[in-house]
């Protein structure tokens, strides 16, 4: 008998959440940046471990939302949670620790009070959850113990987990963990597939990152990726047209560079990135348009199943 279901990977941005879905899936399906609030949408990635398959579901981080896409974000985020056979908190244990020592930067102190915060929601909503301690490779092993007795409420979770999503510490023991609670099922995908993202989504996704790895510092969160045009071509190789949406004048500056330099560096590294992925040549035309307001479109949310009236 074969067994599958869904795993809800939740936490406060920047936990770690992406990297450790793209971990457990062992390819990269979800894109991951040093900024908060890099992952907009649920992303499914696809796990196999003997008999059982696990669909893992990365969500958007949860904070205390404010803009219309901040409440979008964090309602799927809760909505995952809720039809998952299995959740997983995700904590960055050095913003803890570095909170409790009293020496937080201004974004540890954000972390601890979302983490606060999901602890709550999932004891109101009366759903136990897995906890992961996160990036355990950037404290003290002496440390861990302490934070670990704090943060642990076993009222609200079932286990806990040390783990470092980069390195891969401890995440073989979460996977199994997490094999054993899926429930009786066939599976959900075909054994070959790690990913359920639509091509041209991913292509935004990829682009998205390359386009905050290289502008991180200049470039507030608002900025979109849409994917216009995506042709296979008679020789094998693909065209794809990209439009970079932002806020004002200044960012589409910042993006493009001195002299359409910053956005040719981020086509390169997408495109190689593409191409690795799709196995072919890829042709990529990327496009910058100012668009006041994009995040209050109605047509990009439900492009990526995002709910535009929360
Ligand atoms: N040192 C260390 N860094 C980590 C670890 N896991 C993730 N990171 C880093 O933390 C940052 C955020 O990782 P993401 O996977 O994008 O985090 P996320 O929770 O998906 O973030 P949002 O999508 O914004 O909510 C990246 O720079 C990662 O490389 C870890 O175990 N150790
Ligand atoms: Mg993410």
């Amino acid at each position: 008998m074969t067994r599958a279901g869904f795993v809800a990977i939740i936490g406060a941005p920047n936990a770690g959440k992406s990297t450790l879905v793209n971990r457990l899936v062992g390819s990269k399906v979800s894109i991951v940046t040093r900024k908060v609030q890099t992952t907009r949408f649920p992303i499914r990635g696809v796990a196999v471990e003997g008999e059982v398959q696990m669909v893992l579901v990365d969500t958007p981080g949860i904070f205390t939302p404010r803009r219309r896409l901040d409440r979008a974000m964090v309602r799927a985020a809760w909505n995952g949670a809720q039809d998952a056979d299995a959740v997983v908190h995700l904590v960055d244990i050095e913003a803890h620790e570095l909170t409790r020592s009293g020496r937080p930067r201004p974004a540890d102190r954000l972390a601890v009070r979302d983490a606060q915060a999901i602890a709550k929601g999932l004891a109101a909503a009366n759903r136990r959850a897995v906890l992961a301690l996160n990036k355990i490779d950037l404290v003290q092993k002496e440390r861990l113990l302490a934070l670990t007795e704090s943060l642990f409420d076993a009222s609200i979770y079932t286990e806990v987990f040390m783990i470092s999503a980069t390195g891969g510490a401890g995440v073989d023991d979460l996977r199994h963990a997490l094999a054993e609670k899926m429930p009786d099922s066939p599976w959900f995908y075909p054994p070959d597939q790690s990913a359920d993202l639509p091509v041209r989504l991913l292509a935004a996704e990829i682009t998205r990152e390359k386009l905050y790895l290289r502008v991180h510092e200049e470039l507030p969160y608002s900025a979109a990726v849409e994917t216009t045009a995506f042709e296979e071509r008679a020789d094998g190789s693909v065209r794809i047209e990209q439009t970079v949406f932002v806020e004002r004048d200044g960012q589409r500056a910042i993006v493009l560079g001195k002299g359409g330099a910053a956005l040719k560096q981020i086509g390169q590294a997408s495109r190689l990135e593409l191409g690795e992925l799709l196995d072919r040549t890829v042709h990529l035309f990327l496009h910058v348009k100012v668009k006041r307001g994009w995040a209050e479109d109605r047509r990009l949310y439900g492009e990526v199943g995002l709910d535009f009236d929360v």
